[in-house]
């Protein structure tokens, strides 16, 4: 009887890892951090509260950056530079809701493809 009680736990355990989200690409809260990987963002789907910061960190042995398609926003604007390497960060506040996709100047392209993610700033006391 025991054994088979442990075996409903474990089939119980597989189901809720299974439900339980969509492989670890996504993430959200009020100040998020991502780390930019050779070649990809470790999180493709950002979502952040209406001044939230997301702090993009360098994390391979390429430069990385984060530049939003329609030219709104980028990591350039408060690091100083396109070429953030390993463990330079680049904080950037957020107070316009809206949708941005984003995308790596060197290993991605403004089409979302390569290196490149969409940032969603949700609007505050929802
Ligand atoms: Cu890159």
């Amino acid at each position: 009887m025991r054994r088979l009680v442990g075996g409903l736990l474990g089939l119980l355990l597989i189901a809720a890892c299974g439900g339980g989200g969509d492989g670890g690409d996504s993430i959200s809260g009020d100040a998020v951090v991502v780390d930019m990987f050779d070649n990809r963002y470790e999180f493709t789907e950002i979502n952040v509260t209406e001044g939230g910061t997301v702090t993009f960190v360098g994390a391979g042995r390429n430069p990385h950056n984060a530049v939003a398609a329609g030219g709104s926003w980028s990591t350039e604007d408060v690091f100083g530079s396109l070429e953030q390497l390993e463990g330079d960060e680049a904080v950037l506040t957020f107070d316009e809701p809206g949708e941005y996709p984003f995308f790596c100047t060197f290993h991605g392209n403004a089409d979302g493809d390569g290196m490149a993610g969409t940032l969603v700033v949700e609007p505050a006391g929802e």
